[in-house]
């Protein structure tokens, strides 16, 4: 085996990042079978919420939210192509995004004359099924885990009457958002659906027929911004005040009922906090109107200590929450952090982040998470990310020579691909046995 020195490690590194296959442990993918729910194509990525949002910072007056959100996703498409692409140079993110996708399929020249006719007859030429397995093949992406929402009525269908086998690429989890919210109301409607009994009971009872359906890998909600674990005395002892009130809480869900499902089926709990959801309503239409809030980590960590047969994952939305949050993570055995979520998915944030998080944690993280909605965008987040994980990790690792002894470039496999079932255990951190093994590699 290669023996890497401190001048060879760097160059190793960067090298082994670009090539592992990895596992995308959160995205909102879905498979072909699921027709025009799955998204794919140039349309879908122009019209993907974060370009429509940048869209309407540079959108002619006339164009008013109505009037674009009447239009066909054709005509939204060319308008963004337009406003972004050609009447200005697509330098952020999102933009760079879509470029880097294009240049990977082979479409530099169409990309380079503006070519958007151009690009939409390729896409039409593929057929899908292996256009799907090409993505994979090309993002290097081993599996990426889809988000499964019982409780829409278009997606529950492609479930009945039980999991179809989807692509192997894709595996299943159980979104449980109305549950993290208290929104008792919303979980009434889906239990009367199933023919449920609308109690503490018959919500379990929901949670386990999903669980049974979907086999997810884990249960998932983003809490609402201001979400507090456990919620504050006044708000629980409003309830019986409130004349017509007769549901239950979010601190009474998470406790008698997602917690024990979770407890059973031995399902990790995956939240995500701090989105303020529907903060400009205007952009709604495209999943684009939310905005960013601080969270509560205490809340979090109090959750961890009171069920530590539970394991939770966790990603946060504010940058200002990333460094006490690492904190709690280090000193929280039942607790992993993922990915560089939605605003914080930004070359910037993913240094600062992948080195704090190195620095604190070693590889007892998920590095990252793509979160895509449109096929192809695996493309250009995972090779965006490689690029830079890749960069943050060879600074934290060829620092003083001290620091750079015991570690080798494994390690960065171990922070994008180790095995889920490996991080998923109550009590797993991590790959680390991985980064022992491989300590014989380095000088
Ligand atoms: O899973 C979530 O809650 C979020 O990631 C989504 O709400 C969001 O729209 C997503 O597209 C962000 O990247
Ligand atoms: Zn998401």
């Amino acid at each position: 085996q290669e023996v890497l020195t401190p001048e060879t490690v760097g160059p190793a590194l960067l090298e082994d990042v670009r090539d592992v296959e990895v596992i995308d442990v959160h995205t909102h993918l879905l498979p072909p079978s699921h027709g025009k729910l799955m998204l794919w194509g140039i349309d879908e990525l122009l019209t993907y919420h974060y370009l429509v949002s940048e869209y309407f910072m540079v959108a002619p007056a006339e164009i008013t939210h109505e009037l674009f959100f009447a239009k066909t996703k054709l005509e939204q498409s060319d308008l963004v192509w337009q406003g972004l692409f050609v009447e200005r140079s697509p330098i952020s993110e999102a933009c760079q995004g879509v470029i880097t996708t294009l240049q990977r399929l082979g479409l530099e020249r169409q990309v380079a004359d503006r070519d958007l006719r151009g690009i939409r007859a390729w896409f039409a030429q593929q057929s899908l099924d292996e256009h799907v397995e090409n993505i994979f093949r090309l993002a290097k992406v081993r599996y990426a885990v889809m988000t499964n929402i019982p409780y829409v009525e278009e997606e529950a269908q492609h479930w009945q009457p039980e999991a179809k086998p989807v692509t192997s690429r894709l595996r299943k989890a159980l979104r449980i958002d109305n549950f993290l919210k208290g929104d008792w109301a919303s979980i009434c409607e889906a239990l009367k659906k199933e023919g449920l009994d609308e109690t503490m009971d018959g919500a379990k009872e929901y949670l386990r027929k999903w669980a049974g359906i979907y086999k997810p890998e884990y249960m998932m909600a983003s809490t609402p911004h201001d979400w507090r674990y456990p919620e504050p005395a006044a708000a629980a002892s409003m309830k019986p005040l409130v004349k017509a009130y007769a549901g239950f809480g979010a601190s009474e869900l998470l406790e008698e009922a997602v917690v024990p499902v979770c407890e059973e089926l031995s399902l990790p709990i995956a939240l995500k906090l701090g989105a303020w959801r529907g903060m400009s309503p205007d952009l709604d239409p495209c999943c684009g109107g939310d905005g960013v809030a601080s969270a509560d980590v205490a809340s979090l960590q109090a959750l961890c200590a009171k069920f530590p047969k539970v394991k939770f994952l966790v990603t946060v939305l504010s940058r200002a929450n990333q460094h006490e949050l690492t904190v709690v993570c280090q000193k929280t055995r039942n607790l992993h952090l993922y990915g560089c979520w939605w605003y914080c998915n930004n070359p910037s944030i993913i240094e600062e982040l992948t080195k704090m998080r190195t620095e604190m944690l070693g590889t007892a993280y998920t590095a990252q998470h793509s979160d895509c909605r449109v096929l192809e965008q695996l493309l250009y987040k995972w090779d965006h990310s490689r690029q830079i994980i890749g960069e943050a990790l060879v600074i934290c690792l060829t620092g003083p020579p001290w620091i750079c002894f015991p570690l080798s470039p494994p390690c960065a496999c171990a922070l994008l691909s180790a095995p889920s079932e490996e991080r998923l255990a109550p009590h797993s951190r991590g790959a680390q046995t991985r980064l022992a093994a491989a300590a014989g590699r380095l000088l």
